[in-house]
This record gives C-alpha cells, structure tokens and sequence, in this order.
C-alpha cells in the first residue's frame, strides 16, 4: 500500500493526471498526500478540487496560504487575487460542498506509527513537535467551527515569535504564517515572510528546516518554496514544490521507497 506525498498543485490538473499514470496509481490501495494550496494560480482549481475530494480518505491533505485565501474569499472576508484563476470554482454549483471539505482539512498532518509529518510550509524554530500539533490542531478546530473568527484575524505578520502570541488570535496568525507561509527565520528564530529565493542568494536569514536538523524530528514533508525545486539539504526533511505553476515539475515523493516522480505537463 504505497503512500506518495505530491507536491504543490496549484490548479495543475493536467499535471496531476500525468503525475498518477506515471506512479501508475491505484486507488484502491495507494495512498496520496497533498502539501497544500491545492488552488489558486494555475488554469483548473475546479477540477483538482473535485478530483482530490472524490478520493476520500485516500487522500490526505493539508492546507496552503492560497487554499486559506480561496476560503476567506468564499467567506467574504478577502478578495481574490487578480493573479489567481479562481472565477470556475467560485462559479460552481457544488462551490460549497468543495469549500466546506476544504475547510475540514488540516493545517498538518503527522502518523506517529510511521513518524511521517505533512506540513505546507513548515514548523516554527520555537515550537516542539507536541506544541505544533496542539497549535494547528487549535487551528484547525476554529476553521470548522467558526471561520468567520478565523478569517477576521487570519492576516498579517505578526507576532513573529511563538512567545510572543499572547491571545488566541496571535495564537492563530502565528500558527497559520509557520504552517503556510514561512520559508526563512532571523536569527532568533522570528519569522521573515517576505523572502522567497534560494537560500544561496540569501545572506542574512537562515531556511525554517535548519533550526529543526538540530532536533529530534519526524520524517517532515513540505511544499511552498518553489525556488528550492525539491531540495532541503536537511536529512529527513524533504521540500516537494518544484513549481509546476510556473512551468517546472510537479513531484511526488514513495514514502515507502523513497523515491521520487516528476513531470512536466
Ligand atoms: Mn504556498
């Protein structure tokens, strides 16, 4: 029962359906997990969405920054973003069942049998493993139960440190910019969310992934940082968005055989 963990999809259907016939997957017995913004900036978000939901618990997902903005949209607390093609899905008459799943799926994913964890972005310098997931899971609960709290207070960068969410909402921000939108840290470990290059263009902030080759850690699974294309240097850690979007690669990644798949269209 092969479990493959697939990169960022971003709308990439066509993609996605080269990706399974060239890990001849079956759906019966394979197991897809998804690192997050499944939506938003490439040609079919529709039809990823209707495709990744029809799978049932075949699929496991976690969330991304553009699947938590297509939410606020749908919730009135955001507008989309003129780079997004979301207007389909917008527009679809089973928009609020697909939302609704959406909003069900969780910041992060861990199997403590196979010590397996499935983030978007990654995990917070400052946090500790069982700290991370009390804090999405805190998350998570809120995006099920009362989205509006949620998204009222969902954006901004602040506060950058852990030790500094003091209230329930900083709580929140916190743990949604580590889950979905960090890619590097100061020094200190504060959050920088502004950076998206390669860290070898990058002099003054240090990748989220080494403060955690220092830790203890699950096998950790992330997408977002597109100028990686696939490679964290870290052991055990492994970046899986190689930017089908933007006309790279998207990958999967045999949990079981360690091996990668990549295709191109
Ligand atoms: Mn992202």
């Amino acid at each position: 029962m092969p479990s493959y963990v697939i990169g960022d999809v971003q709308g990439c259907f066509t993609q996605l359906q080269s990706l399974l016939t060239k890990i001849q997957f079956d759906p019966n017995q394979d197991q897809l997990w998804f690192c997050g913004d499944l939506v938003a900036r490439g040609p079919d978000s529709l039809a990823t969405l209707r495709f990744i939901r029809s799978l049932g618990d075949k699929a496991q997902v976690v969330l991304g920054n553009h699947d938590l903005h297509f939410l606020a949209c749908v919730f009135g607390f955001a507008q989309v973003d003129a780079k997004d093609q979301l207007n389909e899905l917008l527009q679809a008459p089973d928009l609020p069942e697909l939302a609704l799943w959406l909003q069900h799926q969780p910041l992060m994913h861990f199997d403590p049998k196979r010590q397996v964890l499935l983030v978007h972005a990654g995990l917070a310098p400052d946090w500790s493993l069982d700290v991370a997931l009390q804090a999405a899971a805190e998350v998570s609960e809120v995006l099920k139960d009362s989205p509006e709290k949620l998204f009222a207070v969902m954006y901004g960068n602040t506060p950058a440190l852990w030790s500094e969410a003091r209230t329930l909402e900083e709580r929140w921000r916190f743990t949604i910019n580590s889950c979905t939108r960090m890619r590097f840290c100061l020094a200190n470990g504060a959050l920088e969310l502004k950076e998206k290059r390669h860290p070898d263009k990058v002099s003054n902030l240090t990748p989220w992934y080494q403060f955690w080759q220092q830790k203890a850690h699950p096998q950790i699974f992330f997408g977002h940082w597109a100028a990686l294309m696939g490679y964290s240097p870290v052991a055990g850690i492994h970046a899986l968005d190689t930017g089908a979007v933007w006309g790279n690669y998207l990958t999967a990644y045999c949990i079981e055989t360690a091996q990668r798949y990549s295709v191109s269209d």
